[in-house]
């Protein structure tokens, strides 16, 4: 202290107020004065928080739908997007009937042109209930005895809603039975 003519009181005093460590890089000696380092500190951290802010709910959906493929400029097509979505939904326990009426049909489209499968299965355990399926436009008509599934096959060779129902009067639920097949273009 004798060398830079500084008192050692005052010295010590004045370290209390500066913090020493690499700031700049972890090899660095620096010092920083505490209060000041703090500030840096609480800049730093809200920039950082601000980069990783929560999106709102409305952009949160919007990217829900355009990632579960039920916008429609994301829906999928065919064998290979039947393939992503089924992957998408790995391990999401859900009825065979929600399957086959809300998920796979809000998600996949059938454009003209593709070839169209369909398993159909009579469930019906009573031995004379038939079922029908027709859709008229593409001259499908197969009939379906209780238990039995038929596969039928046919191009979605034009853009359209078309009509589908069953073909057999089996009860009073005949009238229910029916939907529609919708080709995009
Ligand atoms: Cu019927």
């Amino acid at each position: 202290m004798v060398l830079l003519g500084v008192d050692a009181q005052c010295v010590r005093r004045a370290l209390i107020l500066v913090l020493r460590g690499g700031f700049t890089s972890p090899a660095a000696s620096e010092w920083c004065d505490r209060t000041l380092l703090a500030r840096i500190h609480r800049y730093t951290l809200n920039r950082l928080r601000a980069e990783i802010e929560p999106v709102s709910p409305a952009d949160f959906m919007r990217f829900l739908f355009a990632w579960q493929h039920v916008a429609p400029a994301h829906r999928l097509t065919g064998v290979d997007g039947l393939r992503a979505v089924v992957e998408s939904l790995d391990g999401y326990e859900l009825a065979a009937d929600g399957w086959e009426r809300a998920i796979l049909p809000d998600r996949i489209d059938v454009r003209a042109g593709d070839e169209v499968t369909i398993h159909v299965t009579n469930v019906e355990q009573t031995t004379d209930m038939i079922h029908g399926l027709g859709i008229v436009e593409h001259d499908l008509n197969v009939v379906m005895d209780p238990g039995e599934t038929k596969t039928v096959r046919f191009t979605a060779s034009k853009p359209g809603v078309f009509p589908f129902y069953c073909t057999n009067f089996c009860s009073a639920l005949h009238q229910e039975m029916q939907g529609y097949l919708a080709v995009k273009p």
